[in-house]
């Protein structure tokens, strides 16, 4: 071993051993058990940030665990391609995005493997190759053919000045980023995928989803949204109907029925567009309505508005004519587009029959006190029916059932299920996706690209400008022969939604140089992932996209299991403080590397001075780390400086990895010594010449048989906090302590020097899925010829956790007083004695009468005295 720790030339022999080995190259091996270790794959925007480094640390280590356990571990890397930055880098840069994202992936490649995580490089891909998406071009044409695909128009935002698409995060406060001016919304053709198919199952399959965090589910479950309702028709009167025409509404409260004052229709519902046709004030608001286009989350808020369409609605209990208003906040994509409006119990309703001044009726009351004050709004509250004639005096639950089994029975309407989900648009009308595999013959005739001319290749060297798409200008790619064979016609010009390539990469990576066919039957080795790591962000769309993705291809016989991800971890976002200066009433951020901090005797911060001027700057508070708040520490330089292992030490030290992680340079020099420290205290041991051999409990030295115990102690707890709990920062401390323990036995005898060795081999094996270089040369030092990847997780002897004596604490009327150290076969009376006998203990029972002593084996003493 050198004299002193260094770690760039100890990583790169250690990394280097590893390729020349292909130790993290994985085969299928049935008689192994496997594990697949999967952290979201990057896009590869340039340079990987703390983020990544994080979600990627804990990737590795728990795929190093496993490794260890003798497992058959799958972890694999990619690259999320595709996607709108490289577009937006290409018009800034005039470089191609192709060469844009391929130059960018081959830095970060680097970068990840500077940081020495263990991944199957064979695996690699990114989504922009051919040979990945030609096989969800392959799969959506599959769909189609089922009528899981359909096109459908749908609004998007449209920028006039530009005469593009944009995507929602191009539009800021309501303008083209670009451009400056208004967007607009605009209806065209667009290609979807029918999840609300599979929205029951989706749903249902949460409860098996144990190992996934409680919040994650939840989001799915609200984003899903199951409700549990009435269809109800409504007959129709006035001019302009067809005969017996009726009005269909969705509600979910059918014990409001009776409060019902007046109907409310989606502009965009068909009766609405029918009437239309001859109603020129109608038609304005029409396209008002469209113009005006808010998000499902906006509706509450919006101003409501409104134009009576002059028909009546019987009300199917009461036969009282309703009016019928197409109104700005009912969406035609919920339900059936058309809702009966009961203003007391539904603040949407309520602030539209203010505005409008139509009857309000409560029907629901609280089931003891004050009737409900609906002056100042609606009561959503459940309760007790009132104004509801032979309902009244029934609870909502049952009047809900009752006036259900009514409209049944008469005809008028049926139990309903419905579902705030809607099926995923993934159009995009942008260059730099996949092409959608779809052919356009005119008069609204589509046609699938057949399978033996995919993949339908993204020209790669074009120009983008940021007007519209570049495709529909290219002959080349455009034009296409017909399907049969007699003439030529344009294909699609969308790409898919970035959301449809990181759907299936988890089963691509199975096999990925799998020619024949999307997969094949090693996807059903690897698959289901067993533990998936990635961002909060991603709780939602992502990874239900990716579940129901998984679906689709088991239902069409490419792989076998139900669900993609075992288990889930969502690592906590990296934090850190911001500083910032106000110039012009803007903020200017200052990046804390260039920050001076005064802190006080607490180490908190008091005081901050830009180095460059020495002048003060505000602190803005902790937040996530972000180029808006220039607050972004670079990994590169972090590595430059300290190396690989000290990075992953300070990432995994701090805090479990579902919380947040605050960067601190302090921290990570301190791992930094540790690591150091680490380095001389292996180093004093060898060259102190190792005593490498069997230990026996037996006959050793108190102080001997205690470094053991701890030393099985720590095995115990890491397995448990690596292997079950995933509290990385809590091994990590564990393993510490019992070096710390070592570096204080002064004893040089041969039996410590063996004892001490057999806890720095365990503290060694226990580090090494963290700092994987250092402890590689440490093993090596420690006697061993094999790499410490190969070997195995320390073994836990039972034994020598056995203690003979045990730490009771002792208290007095509840309150901890004392601790005591008793032999572990004590009896009751002796225990009571020492306990009752510690100085502070005869204090707080001074000469109170004890009337009784309570005694939790192995745990506690408690003297209860009189007061
Ligand atoms: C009468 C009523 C009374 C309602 C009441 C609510 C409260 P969830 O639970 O989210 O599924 N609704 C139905 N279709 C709609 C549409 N297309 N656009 C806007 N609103 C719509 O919401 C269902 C409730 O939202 C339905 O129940 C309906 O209003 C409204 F005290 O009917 B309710």
């Amino acid at each position: 071993m050198d004299e002193r720790y260094q770690p760039a030339e100890i990583e790169a022999r250690v990394q280097r051993y590893w390729e020349e080995e292909q130790t993290f190259v994985a085969t299928e091996d049935p008689n192994r058990e496997k594990f697949y270790c999967l952290s979201m794959f990057p896009y590869p925007s340039g340079r990987l940030h703390m983020g990544h480094v994080r979600n990627y640390a804990i990737g590795d280590v728990i795929s190093r665990y496993q490794r260890m356990q003798g497992k058959n571990v799958l972890q694999p890397m990619g690259w999320d391609a595709f996607g709108l930055p490289a577009e937006n880098a290409a018009i800034e840069n005039k470089v191609p995005p192709a060469k844009w994202t391929y130059e960018n992936i081959d830095y970060m490649r680097g970068q990840l493997q500077r940081l020495g995580f263990g991944y199957d490089w064979t695996r690699e891909f990114a989504t922009c190759e051919p040979d990945y998406y030609r096989w969800e071009q392959w799969f959506f044409t599959q769909l189609y053919e089922q009528g899981l695909a359909y096109k459908k128009t749908a609004v998007v935002n449209w920028d006039p000045i530009d005469e593009t698409v944009l995507a929602n995060e191009q539009v800021i406060d309501g303008k083209g980023w670009r451009s400056g001016a208004p967007v607009e919304r605009r209806e065209i053709p667009q290609w979807f995928l029918k999840i609300t198919d599979y929205a029951d199952e989706l749903l249902e399959a949460l409860d098996g989803l144990e190992e996934w965090p409680d919040a994650v589910r939840t989001m799915q479950r609200n984003w899903i949204g199951r409700s549990e309702g009435v269809q109800a028709d409504f007959e129709l009167t006035g001019t302009g109907l067809v005969r017996g025409e009726t009005l269909t509404i969705y509600t979910t409260r059918p014990d409001t029925l009776m409060g019902a004052t007046y109907m409310a229709v989606a502009a965009e519902h068909p009766l609405v567009t029918r009437l239309a046709a001859d109603d020129a004030e109608l038609r304005e608001f029409i396209a008002f309505c469209k113009k005006h286009v808010v998000a499902e989350a906006e509706m509450e808020t919006m101003e409501k508005q409104g134009l009576d369409l002059g028909l009546r609605a019987i009300h199917p209990v009461t036969g009282a004519e309703l009016p019928v208003w197409a109104a700005n906040f009912v969406l035609m994509g919920y339900g059936t587009g058309a809702i009966m409006s009961v203003p007391a119990h539904d603040q949407r309703d309520w602030e539209f029959a203010k505005k409008y001044r139509l009857p309000i009726v409560p029907v629901i009351f609280p089931a003891e006190g004050e009737p409900p004050n609906i002056d100042n709004g609606a009561s959503t509250e459940k309760g007790v029916l009132g104004n509801s004639g032979k309902f009244d005096g029934m609870t909502s639950g049952a009047a809900s059932n009752a006036i259900a089994d009514l409209l049944e029975a008469a005809g008028k309407g049926k139990r309903k299920v419905n579902y705030r989900i809607r099926d995923w648009g993934v159009s995009r009308q942008r260059y730099w996706g996949c092409p959608i595999p779809m052919l356009d013959l005119g008069d609204g005739e589509t046609a699938t690209v057949s399978p033996d001319q995919l993949p339908v290749v993204l020209p790669e060297d074009v120009e983008v400008t940021g007007g519209g798409s570049p495709l529909k200008q290219m002959a080349s790619f455009l034009k296409a022969p017909s399907p049969d064979g007699e003439g030529i016609v344009e294909r699609e010009t969308d790409t898919f939604d970035t959301f449809f390539e990181s759907s299936w990469y988890h089963a691509r990576f199975a096999c990925p140089d799998s020619k024949a066919a999307m997969l094949d039957e090693r996807a059903d080795y690897w698959l289901p992932v067993d533990q998936y790591i990635g961002g909060i962000e991603h709780a939602v769309m992502h990874l239900l996209y990716a579940r129901f993705f998984h679906k689709l291809m088991r239902d069409n016989g490419l792989l076998k299991s139900d669900e993609p991800f075992s288990r889930l971890l969502s690592q906590g976002m990296v934090i850190a403080e911001t500083y910032f200066r106000r110039e012009n009433g803007r903020q200017v951020f200052f990046n804390p590397r260039d920050v001076e901090v005064d802190v006080d005797d607490k180490g908190r911060i008091t005081g901050a001075c830009a180095k460059a001027d020495g002048l003060p700057v505000e602190i803005g508070g902790i937040e996530k780390m972000s180029k808006s708040k220039n607050n972004g520490v670079d990994p590169q330089e972090m590595l430059e400086r300290f190396g690989a292992d000290t990075v992953r030490l300070f990432i995994m030290s701090d805090s479990p990895p579902e919380q947040t992680l605050e960067w601190s340079d302090s921290a990570l020099e301190g791992a930094f010594r540790f690591l150091r420290r680490f380095w001389r205290q292996v180093k004093a041991h060898v060259d102190a010449g190792p005593n490498v051999g069997e230990i026996a409990n037996e006959g050793l030295a108190d102080e001997l048989r205690d470094l053991r115990r701890l030393t099985h102690e720590t095995i115990s707890k890491v397995n448990d906090d690596i292997g079950r709990r995933y509290t990385f920062n809590t091994a990590i401390a564990k393993i510490r302590e019992l070096l710390n323990a070592v570096a204080d036995l002064a004893d040089g005898s041969d039996v410590a020097r063996a004892v001490k060795h057999e806890a720095l081999e365990t503290a060694v094996l226990l580090f090494s899925p963290i700092i994987p270089h250092v402890t590689d040369t440490f093993w090596r030092a420690l006697g061993h010829d094999e790499a410490v990847v190969n070997a195995r997780w320390p073994h836990l002897d039972e034994s020598a956790l056995i203690r003979d004596d045990v730490t009771l604490v002792v208290q007095v009327n509840g309150k901890k007083r004392a601790t005591v150290t008793v032999a572990l076969d004590a009896s009751q009376i002796e225990i009571e004695q020492i306990a009752s006998s510690e100085e502070n203990v005869q204090r707080f029972i001074g000469d109170k009468e004890i009337r009784k002593i309570v005694l939790v084996p192995g745990r506690l003493v408690n003297i209860v005295v009189a007061s």
